[in-house]
């Protein structure tokens, strides 16, 4: 992406990089002005939130994560669920 930002999602201890397809969604969702972006995670639809910056299930919104848009070069736990460092 422009200037090296990279989204991320929440998990216990640090934050988990989206992968390389699902960030490519939500930078473009991101930058034309929407609310909400739908997402299709491992057979599971979410909701992403630009405005609280949640990512939410869709069908149990209690499952919910802090998302963030931030350098790619923050410490990270790894990329949608593989272990990086
Ligand atoms: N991309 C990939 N997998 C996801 C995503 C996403 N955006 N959102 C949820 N999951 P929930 P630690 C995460 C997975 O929110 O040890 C991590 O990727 C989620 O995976 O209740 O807590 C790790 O694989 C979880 O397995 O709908 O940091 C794993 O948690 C499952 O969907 C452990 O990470 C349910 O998440």
């Amino acid at each position: 992406f422009d200037g090296g930002y990279q989204w991320f999602y929440e998990g216990r201890n640090g934050w988990w990089q989206y992968d390389e397809r699902t960030s490519k969604e939500l930078e473009t969702s991101y930058k034309s002005g929407d609310k909400t972006c739908e997402l299709l995670i491992a057979g599971f639809l979410y909701i992403v939130d630009f405005e609280s910056m949640l990512q939410l299930r869709r069908n149990d919104p209690s499952r919910r994560r802090k998302i963030k848009r931030d350098f790619a070069t923050i410490p990270k736990k790894g990329i949608a669920g593989l272990r990086t460092e």
